[in-house]
């Protein structure tokens, strides 16, 4: 995401890269996909932080969005922490190389879809009017 207009609006992205959106079945796996006998996905945490999301319940944010090549870090001052489901994430990996060791297709599953709400404040960042400021709504 390059401008605030496209962190508002993700679908104006023109270069965004399209993918699936993939439903877990009736016992709340996702398996076999993208053909069966193999899974491979792509699982977005958000509100997050990376590599501190694997590990920390918190993560200090030192960007704004959009990033961009103008996109200068925040002061210190401006800084903020979001919440991070690193037991989530590390369950979700555990499973995933379990099942795979043991022969089977790996499910990957009890990982919340990610939201748009870049600072953890409760407004999404469609409508937030700073959606790098948890203190502006
Ligand atoms: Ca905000």
């Amino acid at each position: 995401m390059r401008t605030l207009a496209e962190v508002r609006d993700p679908t104006q992205i023109p270069d965004r890269l399209p993918l699936p959106d993939v439903n877990p079945d009736s016992s709340g796996l996702i398996h076999d996909t993208p053909m069966a006998g193999v899974t491979a996905v792509v699982v977005q945490t958000g509100p997050g932080v990376h590599y501190d999301n694997l590990i920390q319940s918190t993560g200090l944010v030192s960007f704004p969005i959009p990033y961009n090549a103008s996109t200068a870090g925040l002061d210190s001052s401006q800084q903020f922490t979001v919440r991070l489901s690193y037991v989530a994430a590390q369950a979700t990996m555990t499973r995933f190389f379990a099942d795979g060791f043991a022969g089977m297709v790996p499910n990957v599953t009890g990982f919340q879809p990610p939201v748009r709400d870049f600072d953890d404040d409760g407004y999404p960042d469609a409508t937030d009017a700073d959606p790098s400021n948890p203190k502006v709504h």
